[in-house]
């Protein structure tokens, strides 16, 4: 008899992993875990409520909000005010951090940066999208928390995740102990453990780009895409190109079956379109936990120097062996992009 292990019950096993933490860590990815099922449940019904379109406001980015992309917000930053583990919340949709400071939060020790639905423009035509959520322990010791709490460098990340709302809803986190996910069953409301020790294998044959914005791609992007499209029978090339526009559902996917997911800089976009904090960050230490890599071409993604709450950076991420790739043409073909502290 095959025993459920509810997500619940594999966070308190977990538990004794983290001397310091007294279960705050565990409540708070409770209080993520909850939040993500109310909004699973809207998302999956998006297009029987009047929950889809634009609100008529346009968040930090000036990227028009819609309603479920609020609506989402609005879930996860309640839930972690309500959890009381939490002292501030960065979100996408938020351009200044969400200082909590409720009664039940006076203690809390945690920070969340969160991206509460990612891809939400593919929420209209019924593709996958998720929620990313990376977490920090709170670093000053007296007084209100401060916006030097939120701004760490990946490399302090307690805790990282993302919940996919697709053909199934799957939530996949990691606290530095390598990554395991949970598939939601509905008939139970419950997250359960369907993917233990994740592992995405060291070669890949996907390679997920969008090739649209080819011509303003950075040489090494170009001639790596010429690599991937290029005939050799030993390597398994021409690879396969699949691109959801999704990050989530893209780096998921590779994460299962091994690929590459980029989002160079641009011409127009020195640092890409991806958000460090809550988007490069959180799934550079799920990739990097499983066994990847993930690197803004140069460098680690996670040593990136976080200097603004909402600052991008590019991103390539997934089999080790394919990032080695991509780096070693960006160092031959695109030098000139390299941060300037390597020059
Ligand atoms: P483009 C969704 O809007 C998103 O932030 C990521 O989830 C996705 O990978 C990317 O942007 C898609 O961007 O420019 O290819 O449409």
């Amino acid at each position: 008899m095959s025993v459920v292990k509810t997500l619940g019950q594999f966070i308190i096993e977990k538990q004794k992993d983290f001397p310091y933490a007294k279960g705050e860590l565990s409540r708070l990815l409770r209080d993520i875990g909850i939040a993500s099922k109310i909004v699973n449940r809207e998302v999956n019904k998006a297009g029987l409520v009047d929950i889809l379109g634009e609100v008529g406001t346009y968040n930090t980015h000036g990227e028009s909000q819609k309603k479920l992309d609020v609506f989402a917000n609005d879930q996860f930053i309640s839930a972690l005010t309500i959890g009381g583990e939490c002292c501030i919340v960065v979100s996408e949709e938020n351009d200044e951090p969400v200082y909590i400071s409720s009664d039940v939060s006076k203690n809390a020790r945690y920070i969340v940066a969160i991206d509460p639905l990612d891809g939400s423009s593919n929420i209209d035509v019924n593709v996958s999208v998720g929620t990313i959520f990376s977490i920090y322990r709170r670093l000053s010791t007296e007084g209100p928390a401060k916006i030097e709490d939120a701004l760490q460098n990946g490399t302090e990340q307690v805790a990282a995740g993302y919940v996919v709302y697709g053909s199934s809803t799957m939530l996949v986190y990691t606290t530095g102990k390598g990554v395991n996910g949970f598939t939601l069953d509905p008939s139970i409301g419950e997250f359960c453990l369907s993917h233990p020790d994740m592992k995405i294998p060291k070669d890949g044959f996907i390679y997920s780009l969008n090739e649209g914005n080819y011509v303003h791609f950075p040489q090494g992007v170009k001639n790596y895409l010429k690599y991937c499209q290029a005939e050799d029978i030993e390597t398994k090339r021409p690879y396969s190109s699949r691109y959801i526009g999704s990050m989530i559902a893209d780096v998921h996917r590779n994460l299962l079956k091994g690929g590459i997911f980029i989002y160079p800089s641009t011409a127009s976009a020195p640092r890409g379109k991806l958000r460090l904090v809550y988007e490069g960050n959180p799934m550079a230490f799920i990739i990097e936990q499983a066994g990847g890599k993930a690197s803004n071409g140069f460098q680690r993604i996670l040593d990136t120097e976080v200097e603004s709450l909402h600052q991008r950076s590019p991103i390539f991420m997934g089999s080790e062996n394919m990032v080695l790739k991509v780096e070693e043409l960006m160092s031959i073909h695109s030098p000139e992009l390299a941060p300037k502290e390597m020059m």
